[in-house]
């Protein structure tokens, strides 16, 4: 497959064999963390697998890959001159766009020379007696470090369908999280595309531009809204600017991490026009928030819910021509209990002669074979295949590191019936171990610069408080683990979210547990609790010396 797989190390790497901190991944969790732990005066090494910062936005490159968050509010807010500076383009930002502001963060701050790429960490194990965590890497390096922050990202851990033959096709291959650097020329061929989640939706209407025919393989549709993109006028750069710290206060007590306003109705008390002009209203504003915030109910009250699934039918129906395309593009679940996308010209693509959409439902993949794609339908001959097939999402890239706590307790095994941790930021058994937007937190339900900037800041005050307070280590105690992963459990029952077989339940990876991962209680109340806790001496955490 062509990827963007790091190619191997070069022979100057620096690594320390004893830091303060170990920091995993130099995305914008890793970045933020290292600009921090120096100007608390720690020793601190970020290991990174890629080649370059960014994270995510390293290694999503995709053709159509953006943020569906605002550029303007998805940045960091602590720095304000850096906030001044630095100037977006578009509404939502391009891919490119945002590994540029993580450059520019690198830069800025030299992060770089403590940050050693073209590194995976493969095991981190505890030690009790001395109360630290040796870190081995692939290249065989080892680091012993006091405290740990896994900065891997809840998306990072990509994933193949699982089917027969992947290895046997003669064409070229891509996954939508390992897309080659110097970009994929798709003109003359014959494409097919497995996947209709955010990078599918985002990716096929620019790869239909380009390929001579594509085919779409779409196992689940996707609710989808068009982001009615453009580029930011100077005018609107001036009042965000002007307005940021206000902006990021509000951020922080907001639900999502994305101010919204607060809906006051139920949709079941309006009248059908009222209803209507509010989903076209949210529909044409190109804010996926805007839409699931217009009614207090929708995420909630399947009835209501029905009520914008509906409309979003009729609306796909709109738009595209062939009834049976329409009919196969319009998902069953609630909307907004798998993540919802937001697109450019998404469903407007089939109405191409050159596109074709196959309903895995009515025809399972079968295998990949030497020439293409096999349903229980037919053969599909290709020159090229996408696979746009997530990720194992939010354990993943924590589960595949060998990570052994006290006593040798392993994190994968502990958590074989789902992830448990307190308030997604440690868990019990595995002491100075530290997760940002770890699973039992906002994470992906929230805009994830905020959720990341709120953890970072958290776990540098808590090293901080035991470094004052002459303690050696912070662990979550098993009370208040369970406690949390009841209440995390409890507020999910409350929504529909456990209704679709998404990735927050883990549903798209066979033999996970199927739990629901992050924390739908919201941003700001989600925030009070993590302040009240360290306020409260770290409640829930046993602290020793
Ligand atoms: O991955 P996904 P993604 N056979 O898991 C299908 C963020 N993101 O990379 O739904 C057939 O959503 C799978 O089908 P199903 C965002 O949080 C954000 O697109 O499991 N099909 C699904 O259709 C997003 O949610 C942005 O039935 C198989 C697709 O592949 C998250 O990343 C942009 C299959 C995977 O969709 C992940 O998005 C991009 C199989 N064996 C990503 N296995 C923005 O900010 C999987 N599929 C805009």
């Amino acid at each position: 497959m062509s990827t963007t797989e790091a190619p191997a190390p070069a022979g100057d790497r620096q690594v320390p064999t004893t830091v303060d901190v170990v920091v995993v991944g130099a995305g914008f969790s890793g970045m933020y963390l290292l600009h921090k732990l120096r100007g608390m005066g720690l020793s601190a090494v970020v290991f990174e697998a890629g080649t370059d910062v960014g994270g995510t936005w390293y290694w999503n490159r995709y053709p159509g890959a953006r943020v569906d968050v605002e550029s303007l509010a998805y940045s960091y807010s602590f720095d304000p001159d850096m906030e001044q500076r630095f100037e977006w383009q578009e509404r939502y930002p391009t891919q490119p766009e945002i590994l540029a502001y993580a450059r520019h963060v690198a830069d800025r701050f030299d992060l770089r020379k403590d940050i050693v790429f073209r590194t995976r960490i493969t095991a981190a194990h505890y030690d009790e007696a001395e109360r630290t965590w040796t870190v081995r890497t692939e290249h065989e390096d080892a680091v012993t470090t006091r405290f740990l922050v896994m900065a891997t990202g809840c998306l990072s851990s990509s994933k193949l369908p699982e089917i027969p033959g992947l290895d046997s096709f003669k064409g070229e291959t891509f996954h939508t999280a390992h897309w080659p650097h110097e970009g994929v020329d798709f003109t003359g061929k014959r494409v097919g595309l497995i996947g209709t989640g955010s990078s599918g939706v985002q990716s096929i209407p620019v790869i239909a531009e380009q390929a001579d025919d594509l085919t779409v393989f779409q196992r689940t549709p996707a609710y989808s809204l068009p982001a009615r993109n453009r580029k930011l006028t100077v005018d609107e750069i001036a009042g965000m600017k002007a307005g940021y710290r206000d902006y990021r206060q509000a951020q922080k007590e907001s639900g999502f991490g994305v101010p919204t306003a607060i809906p006051t109705k139920s949709v079941l008390e309006v009248s059908d026009s009222e209803r209507n002009a509010a989903f076209e209203q949210a529909w044409e504003s190109g804010s996926l928030v805007n839409l699931l915030t217009t009614y207090t109910d929708l995420t909630v009250n399947q009835e209501a819910n029905d009520k914008a699934k509906d409309w979003v039918h009729s609306k796909i129906k709109s738009i595209v021509t062939d009834p049976r395309t329409a009919q196969d593009l319009c998902p069953e679940y609630p909307i907004g209990t798998k993540r919802p996308c937001l697109d450019s010209g998404y469903y407007e693509t089939y109405n191409r002669d050159d596109v074709h959409l196959v309903n895995l439902q009515r025809e399972p993949l079968i295998e990949v074979t030497e020439r293409g794609i096999r349903t229980a339908a037919r053969e599909y001959e290709f020159d090229a295949i996408v696979y746009a097939t997530g990720f194992d999402a939010m354990t993943g890239s924590l589960t595949n590191v060998d990570i052994r706590g006290r006593d040798g307790t392993s994190l994968k095994e502990t958590w074989s019936a789902g992830p448990r941790t307190y308030l997604g930021i440690g868990s019990a058994g595995f002491p100075n171990l530290f997760m940002i937007t770890g699973p039992g937190s906002p994470s992906v339900l929230s805009n994830m610069v905020v959720s990341i900037e709120q953890h970072v800041d958290w776990v540098c005050d808590a090293v901080a408080h035991l470094r004052s307070q002459g303690l050696t280590t912070i662990e979550a105690t098993q009370e208040a683990q369970d406690a949390w992963v009841d209440h995390v459990n409890q507020v999910a029952g409350f929504t529909l979210y456990p209704k679709a077989n998404s990735w927050y339940m883990g549903a798209n990876v066979p033999g996970k547990p199927r739990v629901f991962m992050p924390y739908a209680g919201g941003v700001g109340e989600y925030r009070k609790k993590c302040d009240e806790v360290a306020k409260n001496g770290y409640d829930g955490f046993a602290l020793t010396a």
